[in-house]
């Protein structure tokens, strides 16, 4: 796909990559432009039902800070990766990240406009923004507060301090912690379990989810979540989940 970016595809899983370890799998403008023309390609791939984003060693120790330290407002506002980690968080596909090693500032931000975060035991998280004196500028001072609440998101953005996946765990930034010998395959497993499912029905789950968020005003949200539901009816796969249980075989669901 790129210098730094590499795109698998097997089992109707996209395995996304980075791979800059010398540092860190810091996120160069480079690094993020590939990683933006990886998601087009896995995307526009009708046979892609999952997508997941991990590394080798380190996840990503964020935003390239010797690419940024003599940016003026005007470039800074070029640099920045909201554009991308926003059409992540807009995949009709649900999508993982894999995180193992440090997970930091923009590389967290990647891993928040995923569907889930599980996590290696080993794995440091954080936002540490406030030590560079500035703050995240790629979704993370409303995707964190909206995932753990706003008291935990300011500690964490305000202080800039490292947790570990087990505090990471207990305000709910990743929604497991595997060890280092059982975290491949469960990562392998959650990715071929979501791949197993119907994808026309985590599509309408997942834009539904985004949109009740996103305006969560109560007279739309119920409307919305009826409407999405009922549409699912017109589509194969309702049919066959439904008659799958009645016959009491597992289903087989088409794209
Ligand atoms: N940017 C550039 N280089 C980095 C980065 C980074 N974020 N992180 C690590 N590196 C490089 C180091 O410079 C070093 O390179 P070299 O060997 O050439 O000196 C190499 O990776 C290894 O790093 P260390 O020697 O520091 O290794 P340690 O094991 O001692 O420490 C750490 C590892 C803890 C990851 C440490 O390197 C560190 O603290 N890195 C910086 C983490 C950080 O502050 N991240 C936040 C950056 S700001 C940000 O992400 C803003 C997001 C806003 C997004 C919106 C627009 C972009």
């Amino acid at each position: 796909m790129g210098r730094f970016i590499r795109l698998e595809i097997r089992k109707h899983i996209a395995w996304l990559s980075i791979d800059r370890p010398e540092a860190y799998n810091a996120l160069s403008r480079r690094v993020v432009d590939e990683l933006d023309k990886a998601l087009d390609s896995a995307a526009a791939d009708r046979d892609v039902k999952v997508l997941v984003i991990k590394s080798r060693k380190n996840f990503a120790s964020g935003a390239d800070i010797r690419e940024m330290a003599d940016l003026t407002p005007g470039e800074a506002l070029n640099f920045s990766f909201g554009s991308t980690f926003d059409k992540l968080a807009g995949m009709k596909i649900p999508t993982v990240a894999a995180i193992e090693g440090y997970a930091l500032g923009g590389g967290m931000e990647l891993a928040l406009a995923c569907d889930f975060r599980i996590a290696c035991a080993d794995a440091r998280m954080g936002f540490p923004e406030i030590t560079l004196g500035i703050m995240p500028g790629a979704g993370g001072t409303f995707r964190l507060p909206q995932l753990i609440g706003e008291a935990k998101a300011k500690e964490l953005i305000y202080l800039g301090k490292q947790i570990t996946a087990k505090e990471a765990l207990d305000i709910g930034l990743v929604n497991r912690v595997e060890s280092r010998d059982c975290f491949c395959d469960a990562v392998e497993k959650l990715a071929e379990c979501l791949s197993a499912k119907s994808g026309a029905a985590l599509a309408a789950a997942k834009q539904t989810i985004e949109e009740n968020l996103r305006e969560p005003d109560p007279g739309k949200t119920s409307d919305r979540e009826r409407k999405n539901w009922a549409a699912l009816f017109a589509g194969p796969d309702q049919k066959e989940g439904m008659n799958a249980f009645l016959e009491k075989r597992a289903p087989e669901f088409r794209y």
